[in-house]
């Protein structure tokens, strides 16, 4: 029988204190993605405990260089909170993290709450406004490995989240380039068809998934759709930036280390 809270408290410590911990899998050789969603359900409890709030979702591994990059070939999703958010521009202090890595992404704003039941009409009219996002990812297993099961536990990586500028959702975000620079240098360049095909599919995926798994999408719900590249790995002193085609500048600093 798997111990769901003592799952929970073994990852929300690990990301808490930014130690890596052994996959769960390693213990409980059988964890089933629902117990991971309940372990990762559990774990975003203690956080909204110590007054986090949810403030959306992330969608993980909806394109095909995620998926080679970390070995799992499972859309996955995880939760977002307000600690995780960072202003465009702000700078952020990897002491603490573990290994993190930075990834170009789309994100979503919606103004109504849909299901997994929804067209992609329906999908499509729920947003409210589109924005570049970048991701910062830190998988709190060591070594950045896991099976699917113990990423859902662990939020499917979640770290941290900067949004660009919102836009209206007014324009045909199907093949937008995305160049990931750091110091001004192209680490990662792709499209947003990467991400499945479209990013509105990460958004009905995300509706599904949550609706299975979770709480479902809700009204004023940031959702990030996923990364359209591999994701960087960050070191201190970098300037990230994410050029998305028609959407627009944004970007964060790493601190130098103290
Ligand atoms: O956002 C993501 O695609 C991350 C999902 C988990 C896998 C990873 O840590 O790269
Ligand atoms: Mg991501």
């Amino acid at each position: 029988m798997v111990d769901v809270k003592a799952l929970a408290e073994i990852v929300d410590e690990a990301a808490r204190r930014g130690v890596a911990v052994a996959q769960l899998t390693d213990m409980y050789p059988a964890l089933s993605i629902e117990t991971a969603y309940a372990v990762q359900a559990e774990a975003i409890g203690r956080r909204l405990q110590r007054g986090e709030r949810r403030i959306g979702v992330k969608m993980g591994l909806t394109s095909r260089a995620k998926m080679q990059q970390v070995g799992v070939d499972e859309v996955i999703w995880g939760v977002l909170t307000d600690a995780m958010i960072l202003d465009d521009g702000e700078s952020l202090d990897l002491d603490g993290m573990i290994h993190p890595r930075v990834e170009p992404e789309i994100a979503f704003l919606l103004k109504k709450p849909f299901t997994g039941e929804a067209s992609a009409q329906w999908a499509a009219d729920a947003v409210e406004a589109v924005a570049p996002a970048l991701e910062i990812i830190d998988s709190r297993y060591q070594d950045f490995k896991f099976r699917v099961a113990d990423v859902v536990a662990d939020n499917s990586s979640a770290a941290g989240v900067v949004i660009g500028p919102w836009r209206k959702p007014d324009l045909d975000i199907a093949n937008l380039g995305m160049i990931l620079s750091f110091d001004g240098r192209p680490v990662q360049v792709g499209s947003s068809a990467a991400i499945l095909g479209h990013p509105l599919r990460a958004l009905l995926a995300a509706a599904r998934l949550t609706e299975r798994y979770g709480e479902g999408l809700k009204a004023g719900d940031i959702v990030l759709a996923g990364a359209s590249t591999a994701a960087e790995p960050l070191r201190p002193g970098v300037n990230v930036q994410l050029q998305v085609q028609n959407l627009g500048l944004m970007g964060f600093n790493t601190k130098e280390r103290k």
